[in-house]
């Protein structure tokens, strides 16, 4: 392994999101498990447990009421004592009663001012811990033709997004804005930000502060999300990505499991993108919900499967790779990327952790910790936190 792979692979950030730690499910039914965090701060202490095992998961992303705490400033020390920042802080606008027929988007001003007030709300909470980052996710959208005009709905966007980007930055330079898209789900008939193009042309209109954020669960069966990426990438609008992977619609299962090549076509185009560094700016982000399996070892694999798929775009022998593609040599060129693909990325990342100091096997040198156990006995009592707790 090449000292640039090396150092790029020790570089390399990957955030977990707090709501991987907790409970969740589908609309049928919720499984919960033990040990899991009943507060934020127990949500985090489990972040800092995956940190301190692969040592490259160094924040952890807040969900807004969901990690809601009457001191931030205090929950970013907490997180500190624990090994970790906080990472980007998630809006919620789709859990309360009065978003039914949207939030930003919603005909009604009055609910259209409440959501966006807990946008700006989600601005103050990133100048207390020091975030860079608002991630945007919109439920908005309608069930059926004639419900509300597309049009209209896509004003009133624009402007709740554009009074949110400009109070970004009063206190921190670096703040930005990420505007995440999905298909469908929960609207079923018009959603208000579908797809990166949609999202796109806001982050345009809006300025250089906001970007998209692909989620790669959330696009139609067969999508190409490399092309999205490496479009994205040219016009300097990536600025993150929510990972999982899904078989089905957005199944939020870990990253890697369902699709390890497209991982690594995705990790190919950003290296090919010099997009990796942090100074980039991308966040690679996994958001996550470990209904059957055990959390804390899932997002510990997830950030290891996102490592492996890195390691192998790394490895791509960029020079063979343009000479046949200037050559007009289609095979070769294949061959080239192929090759990286079925190379066995684990050996050299097992090395390189021995070189962190870190166990080579991160699952193991969990299960061996005591530290499920530990939880286990230890978080008894109270609520457990879940979706909309
Ligand atoms: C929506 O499906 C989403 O991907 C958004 O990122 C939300 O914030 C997150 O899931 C909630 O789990
Ligand atoms: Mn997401």
């Amino acid at each position: 392994m090449s000292d640039a792979v090396r150092s790029a692979l020790r570089e390399q950030r990957i955030e977990t999101p707090s709501w991987a730690y907790a409970n969740s499910g589908t609309r049928f039914k919720v499984f919960a498990q033990a040990g899991v965090p009943r507060t934020p701060e127990e949500k985090i202490a489990d972040a800092g447990v995956v940190h301190r095992l692969t040592g490259v998961a160094p924040t952890v992303a807040l969900h807004i009421p969901w990690d809601r705490v009457d001191d931030y400033a205090a929950l970013a020390k907490y997180a500190a004592d624990h090994g970790v920042d906080i990472g980007a802080i998630n809006a919620n606008v789709f859990q309360d009663d009065d978003y039914k027929l949207g939030s930003v988007t919603n005909p009604d001003p009055a609910v259209r001012r409440k959501a966006t007030d807990h946008l700006l709300e989600c601005v103050d909470v990133m100048d207390a811990t020091g975030s860079r980052d608002l991630k945007l996710w919109f439920s908005d959208g309608t069930n059926y033709p004639g419900q509300d005009s597309i049009r209209a709905r896509q004003g009133r966007l624009a402007e709740a997004l554009r009074e949110v980007y400009d109070r970004l930055g009063r206190n921190n330079p670096d703040q930005r804005m990420l505007l995440e898209y999905k298909l469908f789900e929960p609207a079923f008939y018009t959603t208000d930000v579908p797809d990166w193009g949609t999202s796109f042309a806001h982050c345009i209109e809006l300025g250089p502060k906001a970007t998209v954020c692909i989620d790669t669960g959330h696009h139609a069966p067969g999508t190409n999300i490399e092309f999205i990426v490496a479009f994205l990438l040219r016009a300097g609008k990536l600025g993150a990505f929510d990972f999982n992977s899904r078989f089905y619609a957005d199944d939020d299962l870990m990253v890697g499991a369902a699709d390890p090549f497209q991982l690594f076509r995705i990790m190919h185009e950003i290296v090919a993108a010099d997009a990796l560094r942090p100074e980039a700016g991308i966040a690679f982000m996994l958001d996550q919900c470990h209904n059957i399996e055990a959390k804390i070892p899932a997002i510990i694999r997830s950030v290891m499967n996102v490592q492996e798929a890195t390691a192998k775009a790394l490895l791509v022998d960029a020079d063979a790779l343009a000479a046949a593609q200037r050559s007009g040599d289609v095979l070769g060129a294949n061959a080239v990327l192929m090759d990286a693909y079925s190379t066995d990325a684990r050996p050299l990342l097992r090395e390189l952790r021995e070189e962190l100091g870190l166990d080579p096997d991160p699952v193991a040198a969990y299960h061996r910790s005591g530290y499920q156990q530990q939880i286990e006995t230890e978080r008894v009592g109270g609520q457990q936190a879940g979706w909309g707790a």
